[in-house]
């Protein structure tokens, strides 16, 4: 049996906006995906998050399924536009009474709550000063931040203040595939830039209503060059830099990483002086009592020119040859997610680290039987299991484990069709069947980790035999 401590937090993770739907209830604002969802070909396939997995009504069926699978923690964020329907101002009692009695069921079952502030749902006010770009984003997620402390603080003991800064300023701020949808080079650094100095903040004023563990989530990509050339080292690095290190080293270490820094403001033209200004990176350092890591995958590097697409001198090209593959193309490389946690320790040494978020897309629905067969899930997530017990092995200061999802879910500019769940939901209905790889998953829990041969099988692992 691997060595997992006693204490692992073996958990399940969803978003508010990807599963609870009611986007009326109870004086909930707009957020910005309400609005985003409504452009013409935003969203694959067409469909919005009106109803979702219907979790604000099904809240105590998810409760159910968490309890009847034994896990331990269940990540989830609180809906920003329910607490702070205005963005600025009065909060939302009713908003907060939902999540109140949420984290009282989840107690009262000994499931750990593991609680996340901005899952990507800002209210839709805050974009009259531009969203994340608008420097008073800052402060609206400090009201917001000790709204949910001071009502929720004395019964959460983990709190994730922001999730995957890099995806939000990318997608949302750069690219404009995801809420506000804006398109912006610059906007984007400033955009995520706000996202972290808010994390510092809120942190600092959440202290005095909870003794709760912050932290943010990151999802760190490890970057490997595509050949053994010094260009392609040399992209890597780069992307590391872009990818990770510019939000790791503020975040651990004292500030933003110089080659990286000098990287933007070339692609923007103009020194970063008046986005990061005096006192800010003194504002977002030591503040995190752990590092959420979100992993799904590394990144295949190789040199490139920039151009108008393309702002770094650097571009994705992938692995060639066989490489296990997830229904969407990702490349799964469980043992990048241990090497992951050994560099992240080594090169910032003494936080605790959680995975918050690892999973696979596997389109498997009920069979004939009524039930859902979905092997490659089970395999990819005992590979990943393995690697976190060799992780562990050497050093690294593991505290947890929330598996992205907990139910199929609402995938943002995908839609539905790619399923992360544990859970099969049935979108029509609303009807949850708890999956192959779940009952799997629940096993793992039960005996806090795998048994030593199923480990040293790895990902090769084809016989998956009776599921507890
Ligand atoms: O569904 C998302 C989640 O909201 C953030 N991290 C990645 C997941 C899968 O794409």
């Amino acid at each position: 049996m691997t060595s997992f401590p006693d204490a692992f937090l073996w958990g399940a993770a969803t978003s508010a906006y990807q599963i609870e739907g009611s986007p009326d209830a109870d004086g909930r604002g707009r957020s910005v995906w309400d609005s985003f969802v409504e452009r013409p070909g935003a969203v694959e396939g067409g469909g919005d998050a009106r109803i979702a997995c219907d979790s604000y009504r099904r809240w105590q069926d998810d409760i159910d399924i968490l309890s009847e699978l034994g896990i331990k923690a269940y990540r989830f964020s609180l809906a920003w536009s329910r607490i702070m329907p205005d963005g600025r101002g009065r909060a939302n009692p009713h908003g907060l009474d939902h999540y109140d009695r949420m984290i009282d069921e989840l107690r009262r079952r000994g499931i750990e709550p593991i609680v996340t502030l901005n899952h990507w749902d800002m209210p839709e006010a805050l974009l009259a000063d531009g969203g994340w770009i608008g420097r008073g984003s800052v402060d609206a997620f400090v009201e917001y931040a000790v709204a949910a402390s001071d009502r929720l603080g004395d019964r959460v003991d983990w709190w994730i203040t922001q999730n995957e800064p890099w995806i939000i300023q990318l997608l949302g701020y750069q690219l404009g595939l995801h809420a506000p949808g804006i398109r912006d080079l610059r906007g984007a650094v400033t955009a995520g830039h706000h996202v972290l100095l808010a994390h510092g903040k809120a942190v600092d004023a959440m202290r005095s209503s909870t003794s709760g563990r912050i932290g943010a989530a990151l999802n760190l990509l490890p970057c490997v060059p595509a050949t053994a050339s010094a260009e392609d080292a040399a992209a890597a690095w780069g992307s590391d830099g872009y990818v990770n290190r510019w939000f790791l080293d503020p975040l651990l270490r004292d500030g933003y990483p110089d080659d990286m820094r000098a990287h933007w403001e070339r692609a923007t033209g103009a020194p970063l002086d008046d986005v990061i200004r005096p006192g800010d990176e003194a504002a977002i350092a030591g503040r995190s009592d752990f590092l959420g890591i979100n992993f799904y995958t590394h990144r295949v590097m190789a040199a490139a020119e920039p151009g108008p697409d393309r702002p770094f001198p650097w571009q994705v090209v992938g692995s060639t040859g066989e490489v296990e593959r997830t229904d969407e193309g990702t490349e799964i490389v469980p043992d990048a997610l241990r090497d992951l946690l050994i560099r992240v320790h080594r090169d910032y040494p003494g936080v605790p680290l959680m995975i918050t978020e690892n999973g696979a897309i596997s389109g498997d629905s009920p069979t004939h039987d009524g039930q859902v067969h979905d092997v490659r899930r089970t395999r990819y997530l005992r590979a990943h299991v393995a690697a976190m017990a060799e992780a562990l092995e050497a050093g690294v200061p593991l505290v947890g484990y929330t598996h992205w999802s907990l139910l199929d879910n609402f995938e943002w500019a995908l839609g539905y069709r790619p399923r992360f769940g544990l859970v099969y939901v049935d979108f029509r209905t609303g009807e949850r069947i708890i999956k192959d790889s779940a009952r799997d998953y629940a096993r793992i829990v039960r005996d806090g980790g795998l048994a030593a041969p199923e480990r040293a099988r790895g990902p090769q692992v084809d016989s998956l035999g009776a599921f507890g």
